[in-house]
């Protein structure tokens, strides 16, 4: 198989994660591919028309995206432990939380490319706000259920680690901990699983 993906994506990083626990990382080969909306990629263009990654290429050739189905198709190979909870509230639960973790990671992405991308001259700060007051909002729901989550890897938490190492990797000027001890004292031996230190992002 082979995954489009880059060092600095979240998302990405969250396949690349759930790879290393479903032990299948030795199946893939990474290709990595530097991209933005404004500088698509053409291999990823290819196999993905909305031009972004992760882009798995499956065995037979098949393009999946986005990294929902792609985790969902790596789980569907491993005989072992699933990251997706069967049924019941459990399910919900990791699903929802799967959902605030790609919300947090879409609104700081949207705003990095807003911030760093757009010439400055077009820059609009009052929608840069609105963008980070989801990962503000975010935030404050993952300090409230810090209690509930897994130390073991399921498919919610792999996705909050990955939002909180992307807010650690581009966003360390404002310091997520603060304000949030009990998600900082969940995340410290999560970032710690080899999956994590395999996937530290850089640019
Ligand atoms: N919902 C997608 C989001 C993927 C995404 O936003 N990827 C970014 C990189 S982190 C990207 O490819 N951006 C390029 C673009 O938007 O054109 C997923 O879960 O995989």
């Amino acid at each position: 198989m082979q995954l489009f993906s880059s060092p600095a994506s979240p998302f990405g990083r969250k396949v690349k994660v759930a790879a290393h626990e479903l032990d299948l990382l030795g199946r893939i080969e990474i290709n990595n591919a530097s991209l933005s909306p404004i500088a698509p990629h053409e291999g990823v263009s290819a196999a993905n028309p909305l031009g972004k990654i992760p882009c798995l290429i499956t065995d037979e050739g098949e393009p999946l995206f986005d990294s929902r189905v792609i985790i969902e198709y790596l789980d569907s190979l491993h005989g072992g432990t699933s990251l997706f909870p069967a049924h019941g509230p459990a399910r919900w639960r990791a699903l929802t939380q799967q959902a605030l973790g790609d919300g947090i990671m879409d609104a700081a992405v949207a705003n990095r490319y807003e911030t760093v991308l757009r010439p400055e001259d077009l820059r609009w700060p009052e929608w840069s706000q609105g963008l980070m007051l989801k990962v503000t909002r975010g935030l404050a729901r993952l300090e409230e259920m810090a209690d509930s989550l897994s130390s073991t890897p399921d498919i919610g938490v792999l996705t909050i680690a990955c939002a909180l190492g992307y807010l650690d990797f581009r966003y360390a000027d404002r310091s997520w901990r603060s304000g949030h001890p009990k998600l900082a004292a969940w995340f410290e031996p999560f970032s710690q699983r080899p999956s994590m230190q395999a996937t530290v992002p850089h640019a």
